[in-house]
């Protein structure tokens, strides 16, 4: 016997639907199935979708199906796996789960155990399985594309590309250590590897901060003065009338988000207490939250309403209200783009969502390869120590140099998992739900 348990579990989700899947992994998979199964030949062939009926496991048959055997080690998980294709009803699976729960040897899987089981028995890598988690929570088309971009495993290549040519330095490193009659010109050569090196690793952090950003999507605050136009702007994209709009200034205390979607990207929009010199006690506090927003955006629109003036230069500017003057916006010199709309006419509209999608997601489609917060952490880590080993490779001696490529390996071992420790792997599993 191998000593793993079996486990089962719905896999399909809560809600009533037309299909509903009960999956079961294990030594034990195909037994158990028969509790509830009529309609499995004694040796089922592999793959195979058997016509079946479904019992309360004494004689009463309460529906009708599908039931496929994936005998291990070819099967997701890697042990054997039976999948019941029940009706989509709720009560029904439950029913059908509880009597094969009945069976000793069986127990209710954990939130995301199937996928953990296919990643121990090395049917996919750990980047696979994150990927399958942001997939299964992808709420916009662009966070779909970033986990598919991820599951296809370009993600893993590029990583290689990183990881193996680091990996020959390092042994070329420690054989001039050990050797240092030829290590002569070994540190010249070092710098020059290590530059390539690091250039790979940068792009991919790029890209990888990019396809975070889809994932979790993009949060757009707008910032100005009282009266500016922030709310109308708000309701205006969202195309709802979610904020209050008065022409009374401060009427915005709290902040106030609303979720959109850009050509496929998520984007949370922050509407926020405008600003002004002397604003009432409540209204001072709206202003700090402000302030956090600001702090906490990946992009914020600064309305600049008419006769004012920008005050910062790092906020894509906006002027407001261009319908009530003849436009002379006023201008932060050249190459830095400046919008003119009017929210109530709607004029300029269409110009800014473009204008948002381009800084925002640019192109979508390109060189997202990775969604994963955890890459982009991990990569950060790995970029600034072959820095480091860049710089100490034309100042310091080949033990400096070895000891930062030490660092940016072992932090590309945790990144592809094979050195991945328990507590993240719980971490990484516990983003599943039961089924999965
Ligand atoms: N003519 C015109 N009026 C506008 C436009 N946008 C907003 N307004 C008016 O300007 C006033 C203030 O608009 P709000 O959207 O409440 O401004 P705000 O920036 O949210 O203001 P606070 O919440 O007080 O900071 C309201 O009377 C709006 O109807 C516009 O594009 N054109
Ligand atoms: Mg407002």
């Amino acid at each position: 016997m191998t000593g793993v348990s079996t486990i089962a579990a719905i896999a399909t989700g809560p809600a009533a639907g037309g299909i509903g899947i009960i999956r079961i992994s294990g030594p034990e998979a195909l037994q158990t199935a028969r509790r509830v199964v009529i309609g499995l030949p004694e040796r089922p062939s592999p793959r195979h979708a058997y016509l079946a009926r479904f019992t309360d496991g004494n004689e009463t048959v309460l529906d009708e199906g599908l039931a496929l055997f994936f005998p291990g080690p070819r099967s997701f998980t890697g042990d054997d796996v039976v999948e019941l294709h029940a009706h989509g009803a709720p009560r029904l699976l439950s029913m059908l789960l509880d009597v094969i729960l009945r069976a000793e040897t069986v127990r209710l899987a954990t939130p995301g155990e199937f996928t953990r089981r296919a990643y121990l028995a090395g049917r996919i890598d750990l980047t696979h399985a994150e990927a399958l988690a942001d997939l299964i929570s992808a709420e916009s088309e662009a966070q779909v594309r970033a986990a598919a971009a991820q599951l296809t495993g370009e993600f893993g290549e590029r990583l290689s590309k990183v990881k193996a040519p680091l990996l020959a330095l390092q042994a070329d490193i420690e054989g001039a250590m050990d050797f240092p009659e030829e290590a002569e010109g070994a540190e010249k050569d070092a710098a020059g590897r290590l530059s390539e090196i690091v250039k790979n690793a940068r792009s991919l952090l790029d890209d990888s901060k990019r396809g975070a950003l889809i994932r979790r999507g993009a949060r757009v605050v707008l910032f100005g003065p009282v009266n500016a136009g922030k709310s109308t702007l708000f309701n205006a994209l969202l195309g709802a009338n979610r904020a209050l709009v008065d022409e009374e200034p401060g009427t915005t205390r709290d902040t106030l988000e609303g979720k959109l979607e850009l050509n496929g990207l998520a984007v949370t929009l922050v509407d926020t207490a405008g600003l002004r010199d002397e604003p009432g006690r409540i209204e001072k506090l709206g202003i700090e939250r402000t302030k956090e927003a600001v702090a906490s955006a990946d992009l914020t629109l600064e309305l600049v309403p008419p006769g004012a003036k920008p005050t910062r230069d790092d906020t894509l500017v906006v002027h407001t209200k261009i319908d009530t003057v003849t436009p002379s916006p006023s201008g932060r010199g050249p190459g830095v783009r400046e919008l003119s709309l009017s929210a109530k006419t709607g004029e300029g509209l269409e110009a800014l969502r473009d204008e948002l999608f381009k800084r925002l997601g640019g192109t979508l489609a390109g060189a997202v390869v990775s969604s994963s917060e955890r890459h982009v952490r991990a990569l950060s880590d790995i970029v600034e120590a072959l820095e480091r080993a860049s710089s100490a490779a034309s100042v310091s001696t080949l033990e400096v140099v070895a000891g930062e490529i030490g660092v940016a390996l072992d932090a590309i071992a945790e990144l592809d998992g094979s050195d991945a420790r328990t507590e993240l792997l719980d971490a990484i599993f516990q983003r599943f739900c039961i089924g999965k």
